[in-house]
């Protein structure tokens, strides 16, 4: 049977940092269909500064010359009272950069503005089954104080991007076993989107000759497995920027597409991946009131914590070492919060 999408509702998407350098991969997977599936419209919604408004003009042209059937209606803004009405997705990628000798306090600071100013936003002009992804670093940080600043839409309906870290750790135990990024799942990165995370492999899977095999069975290298592998995947994006010179763009849109289709259609039976959500003190000893990455299934757009997953020594020091880390930034983004 022939389906036609004109007949079909749309849904609303907001992508902040609508001018940089994910947005321009992001935007184009999204208006495609890669998101929210084939059939359904969408009105594409692009946040950006003023300074970036001629720049966004052009993004928008582009947009318009892919011709892509999904794509009802473009908007692109400065204004945050525009750009947050009635969204049922916030994609929030513009964060304010590290510029050269800034301090991480300052940085931190920045995007407490920006994220206290958005929060309030959603709060006053989303729907409230409004779904938030924070990409734009200090990720995690920056979420927990979107979410604060927007008391009217339920916490668990924001998380942040670990996915990329997710996926770097995926290929990484593809490549070395010798199979494809598919057939390895399970893979857990816990804490913060920093050099502190911890990528564990403990509970996961590759599929060798048909079967389900632990990392460790598959790859049968502990040494690199407890050492390299975990500095290869915490320090991925350094790399990236070290050998483009610029930051990770195209993995980071294709992790970005990851984690809200799976929002949005829910993780494959048997499955679980990582996202940065808030804490409620009882899952893994980790603090209440953190967003912290935890591995995490996903149905009917609820996402629930993987539970009783056994925690060696080695994997407890690491997971208490990123808590210790986002508890910090948490500190200092709540004491900005109050002048900001
Ligand atoms: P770009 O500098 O190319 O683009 C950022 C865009 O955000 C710019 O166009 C800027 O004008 C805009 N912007 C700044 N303040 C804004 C505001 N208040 N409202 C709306 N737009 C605003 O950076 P890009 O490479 O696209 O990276 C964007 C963010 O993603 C950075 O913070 C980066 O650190 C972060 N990343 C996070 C990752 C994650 O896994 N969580 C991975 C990739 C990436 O590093």
């Amino acid at each position: 049977m022939f389906y036609d999408i004109r007949k079909s509702q749309p849904i609303k998407v907001l992508v902040t940092g609508a001018a940089g350098q994910i947005a321009y991969s992001l935007l184009y997977s999204v208006a495609k269909g890669d998101v929210f599936g084939p059939d359904q419209p969408l009105v594409l919604v692009m946040l950006d500064i003023t300074p970036m408004m001629n720049v966004l003009d052009g993004v928008l042209m582009e947009l318009q010359d892919c011709a892509h059937p999904l794509l009802r209606e473009v908007i692109s803004t400065d204004k945050e009272e525009v750009a947050f009405k009635d969204i049922d997705v916030a994609i929030l990628v513009g964060s304010m950069p590290r510029k050269e000798g800034m301090e991480r306090k300052d940085l931190l600071k920045a995007n407490v503005k920006i994220f206290k100013s958005q929060g309030a936003a959603l709060d006053k002009y989303a729907k409230k089954t409004v779904k938030v992804l924070v990409v734009g670093n200090p990720a995690n940080t920056n979420c927990l104080i979107a979410s604060k600043s927007a008391p009217s839409i339920p916490k668990e309906n924001f998380s942040c991007l670990t996915r990329l870290d997710h996926n770097r750790a995926k290929a990484q135990i593809a490549l070395k076993v010798g199979v494809t990024a598919k057939d390895v799942k399970n893979v857990i990165i816990w804490g913060n989107h920093s050099s502190t995370q911890y990528p564990d492999v403990n509970h996961a899977k590759v599929k060798v000759q048909g079967k389900d095999v632990g990392v460790y069975e598959a790859v049968k290298n502990d040494n690199w497995l407890k050492g390299d592998f975990i500095q290869t995947v915490q320090q991925r994006g350094a790399a990236v920027i070290k050998a483009r010179k610029l930051s990770s763009a195209m993995s980071a849109a294709k992790a970005i597409c990851d984690h809200v289709r799976d929002i949005w259609f829910g993780t494959p039976e048997g499955e679980f991946i990582s996202m940065g959500v808030i804490s409620d003190g009882n899952s893994y000893a980790v603090p209440e009131d953190l967003i912290y990455s935890f591995p995490v299934v996903i149905k009917n757009k609820t996402w629930k914590f993987v539970e009783g997953l056994p925690i060696n020594d080695f994997s407890r020091e690491k997971m208490d070492a990123t808590a210790k880390e986002l508890t910090e930034e948490r500190e200092t983004a709540v004491e900005f919060l109050s002048c900001a």
